[in-house]
């Protein structure tokens, strides 16, 4: 595949509110979307962690990863050596994974109708947390079914370096700081592009670290 992910024009009829900065064809950061919901959504995130907590997977190749990861909703992202899947049960608890709360829903569906993508209904919440050490290696996102769904990710705590790269693994990174507060629809061409997180920013002294929600349509 060789779409022109980053040229001009590339579909034509891609969404674009003024609000929103595109990042590529389908792809946008709304700045400060979230913002005023941080603390509603920190509680939240909290409530979910008490039922499922936070865990390094192993990826198939047998690492610990080192973003910690949990999941609420239909189902949930799992990776362990028989590889990445997504499961309704939680393999700690064995018990389904927390349900989605409705400040996650509505805002993952309210930020995905800002950018001209209609009833977007995650059925799947990522929960990843960052300390300062931890890293996500440049990847693209196909384990879901519903590859025509866009992503909606909400960052929180400390700010990273996010690398958005094209759909070729080769292809040449952009670095785009995100915020707490901010939140970014993936969808259409830009739904295949690898992207990962270089860098977390912060001071080691310092306890904080960073959170993100990605909602998926994953089955
Ligand atoms: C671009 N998480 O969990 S969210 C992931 O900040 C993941 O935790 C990062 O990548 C994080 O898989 C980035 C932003 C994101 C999510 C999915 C995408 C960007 C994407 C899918 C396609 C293109
Ligand atoms: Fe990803």
């Amino acid at each position: 595949m060789t779409l022109d992910l980053f040229g001009h024009d590339a579909t034509g009829d891609t969404p674009n509110p003024p609000h929103a900065d595109a990042l590529g064809p389908g792809a946008f950061v709304l700045r400060g979307f979230a913002r005023s919901r941080l603390e509603t959504l920190q509680a939240d995130i909290d409530g979910v962690v008490a039922q499922a907590p936070l865990r390094h997977w192993l990826t198939p190749g047998g690492k610990r990863m080192s973003v910690a990861m949990t999941n609420c909703g239909e189902v949930g992202w799992i990776s362990d050596r028989v590889g990445y899947r997504y499961g309704t049960h939680d393999p700690l608890s064995k018990q389904r994974w927390p349900a989605m709360p409705a400040s996650f829903a509505e805002l993952a569906h309210n930020a995905a109708e800002a950018t001209g993508y209609r009833d977007f209904r995650p059925d799947a919440c990522l929960i990843n947390r960052y300390t300062l050490d931890a890293r996500l290696t440049l990847h693209q996102d196909r384990d879901e079914r519903e590859l025509g769904a866009p992503i909606v990710s909400v960052s929180l705590g400390l700010p990273a370096i996010f690398l958005w790269g094209g759909l070729q693994r080769g292809d040449r990174t952009r670095r785009v700081r995100l915020e707490p507060g901010d939140v970014v629809v993936w969808g259409g061409p830009s739904r295949l592009a690898y992207h990962g997180i270089a860098s977390v920013e912060g001071s080691f002294d310092a306890q904080a670290v960073r959170y993100n929600l990605t909602f998926r349509q994953a089955r």
